[in-house]
């Protein structure tokens, strides 16, 4: 029987993923942990405990005395937030991937997921359809960490044997929970201001194209990667991953589609630079060779599914 242990579990991909793994294996069997006490609420259909993946012991006792046999790691600092303090993003997204790699290693665990990014591309990277194989030179603090990460993954899958997958998200949106710290994050928070009836100030301009995930495909191509068959896990960086491509204007224009007064504003600020610097659209057609990757969702229908649930949230709209 497995025992998973999942680490950032209260993140935005954290909270959608724990559950999916639960149902999966069962609430006994997952063990979510994050680094406030205040997370456990949000787990009431599996284990909790709060853990700083930065403390390497703690995390250690809780492998070993748990017989952890998969680890997910989705702690990190993103994007935006990591270019306001680059020496603590380097930090924490560095040593928190190596703590689990040595762990996997020491424990042999059965398997490892660790999310990468859009980020390690650059500006001189291909803009359309940006390959899995290409130039990377990310200059965001976080797309080098991630970039260097991917290559810490294949390092310990090819000297020790370390089953770890990773996947290359593009930016995730979700209604269930909000993202933190992140250039894709506008396009979360747009629905949440459609919804409540004000007017959208968005961060980068109307014509910045940035490929895109709508949440259940993120969960189902995490969980397809993690249960195909080793021998199909042909890459061990990491995966380039798309779904959709769209800009600020045309999100606007899907919710248009559903709520005709809505008003949007364009107001770049630092965080247009980040998304210059990111592909327009991804080449995933590795993922869709070796495990069968497949997205089911466009920008009409998450916008129409997200516009349909995200009232739960707000019950005076509903
Ligand atoms: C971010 O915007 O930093 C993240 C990402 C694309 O990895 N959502």
């Amino acid at each position: 029987m497995e025992k998973i242990l999942v680490i950032g579990a209260a993140g935005q991909l954290g909270s959608e993923l724990t559950k999916s793994l639960s149902d999966l294996f069962g609430g006994e069997n997952v063990i979510a942990t994050d680094l406030q006490e205040v997370a456990r609420v949000k787990f009431g259909y599996c284990r909790f405990e709060v853990l700083d993946v930065m403390n390497k012991e703690a995390l250690r006792d809780l492998v070993k005395e748990e017989k952890v046999s998969q680890i997910y790691h989705l702690a990190a600092v993103l994007s935006a937030t990591g270019e306001k303090n680059p020496l603590f993003a380097w930090h924490l997204n560095m040593e928190s991937l190596l703590h689990v790699l040595e762990l996997a290693k020491e424990f042999k665990l059965d398997k490892v997921y660790w999310p990468s990014s859009i980020a390690v591309f650059g500006p001189n990277t291909p803009k359309v359809n940006t390959p899995q194989y290409c130039v990377k030179e990310p200059n965001t603090i976080y797309g080098i960490s991630k970039q260097a990460g991917e290559r810490w993954c294949e390092y310990y899958f090819q000297k020790y044997n370390v089953d770890v997958r990773s996947l290359r998200y593009p930016g995730l949106i979700g209604y269930k929970s909000l993202p933190g710290g992140g250039t894709t994050d506008y396009a979360v928070d747009i629905y949440h201001k459609a919804l409540a009836g004000e007017k959208f100030n968005c961060f980068l301009r109307e014509d910045s194209y940035l490929p895109m995930m709508y949440m259940p495909d993120a969960i189902k191509s995490t969980l397809d990667l993690m249960s195909a068959p080793r021998e199909s896990v042909k890459i061990r960086s990491s995966y380039n991953l798309s779904a959709m491509s769209f800009s600020p204007k045309e999100i606007y224009q899907s919710i248009l589609k559903h709520i005709p007064d809505f008003k949007i504003e364009y107001n770049p600020d630092f965080r247009q630079a980040i998304a210059d610097s990111w592909p327009d659209s991804i080449d995933d057609s590795c993922a869709r060779a070796d495990w069968g990757w497949k997205p089911d969702y466009d920008l009409d229908r998450m916008t129409a599914d997200i516009l349909k649930n995200l009232p739960d949230f707000y019950p005076s709209k509903k």
